[in-house]
């Protein structure tokens, strides 16, 4: 039985694999699992442009947003093996592929957006990124995605005694199943496309996301307690394909690379921005604002994952480069 994203897939297949003289053919194409206008999908048409404008049209991306693609770890698995030149994923279906991302998850690690940022631009970001290149990705860039909290259709969460028994949506990603577990709460990984439906139907109480996919998702017409928890801030991540970069020359690499680092810096400008609009629409539209959170009381129990997945030493002494990272401007 061939499937709806099989049939989806059948150009770029076919594309990637007549690809191989060394002479760009086709444009890049990229999968995004948020809609156009979303800051990440928004970081992509920016590389286009860039990539147009230093190359006369010789490079171009070709953006396909939504999903329709498919779920994140999905593409992901199309990524390595060339179906899809560029992904932008969420750093957690990468946890158990590249065992590095997961020290950009780890619950309450950044004091501030300042230090992550200056993470995320610094050598461990890029140590992080060049950890991809033996799993078939080539790390380009990270961008923001803000910090995620807690939501729910139940009633509003202060303490994680408040939590208890809630059934959480939460990403494909193993820290996320045990931070949720943490707070006394039951995790169910579900791909982000089908939460909606999950918080509408009850088969979850509840998940956890930034301001701009809480609102983007409508998750929020569903789920109204919103409580700012702020306990992850991993990134978002701009990968190739190894596959695809392999068969570009040194002057195409150099080129993609350039354009992606300098769409960070644009799309940090979209983030802050989309983040208030966000804040601000979801706020007008009624939903139950928590800022009264017992921050240290989170911590506390979340702070037992970072021992149960630190388990070698080069995982250990990466965070703590983050932690012991000093930062001007926080
Ligand atoms: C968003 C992120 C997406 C996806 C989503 C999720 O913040 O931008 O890539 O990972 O969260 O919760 O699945």
């Amino acid at each position: 039985m061939i499937n709806r994203r099989q049939v989806l897939l059948a150009p770029l297949l076919l594309a990637a694999c007549g690809d191989r003289s060394g002479q760009r053919t086709r444009p890049l194409f990229a999968a995004d699992t948020h809609p156009d206008e979303y800051p990440t999908v928004q970081a992509l048409h920016a590389i286009d442009r860039l990539l147009d404008e230093r190359t006369d049209g010789e490079m171009r991306v070709r953006v396909y947003a939504g999903g329709q693609m498919g779920a994140e770890k999905d593409t992901l698995e199309i990524t390595v093996f060339g179906g899809l030149d560029l992904n932008r994923v969420n750093l957690a279906p990468l946890n158990s592929i590249v065992p590095e991302t997961i020290v950009l998850a780890l619950p309450f690690l950044f004091r501030s957006i300042p230090h992550a940022r200056a993470v995320f631009d610094g050598a461990v970001g890029r140590t992080i990124l060049d950890a991809m290149t033996s799993r078939g990705l080539y790390g380009l860039c990270y961008y923001d995605s803000g910090a995620r909290s807690f939501y729910n259709t139940k009633r509003p969460i202060h303490t994680p005694e408040d939590m208890a028994g809630l059934k959480i949506r939460v990403q494909n990603s193993d820290i996320y199943v045990a931070m949720v577990q943490a707070l006394g709460a039951n995790p169910t990984p579900i791909p982000y496309g089908e939460v909606y439906q999950a918080l509408v139907q009850g088969v979850v109480d509840g998940a956890e996301n930034n301001w701009p996919s809480y609102e983007s998702s409508r998750h929020f017409e569903a789920a109204r307690h919103y409580s700012t928890t702020r306990h992850v801030m991993a990134p978002e991540v701009l990968v190739a394909s190894q596959r695809s970069w392999d068969r570009m020359s040194l002057e195409e690499q150099s080129y993609l690379q350039a354009a992606a680092s300098d769409s960070v810096p644009i799309m940090r400008e979209i983030w802050d921005a989309r983040v208030n609009a966000s804040r601000k629409r979801v706020l007008d539209l009624g939903i139950q604002l928590v800022e009264d959170v017992d921050h240290a009381a989170f911590a506390e129990r979340m702070l037992s994952v970072w021992d149960r997945f630190l388990v070698t030493p080069e995982l250990r002494a990466l965070s703590e480069d983050i932690v012991n990272l000093g930062v001007t401007d926080e």
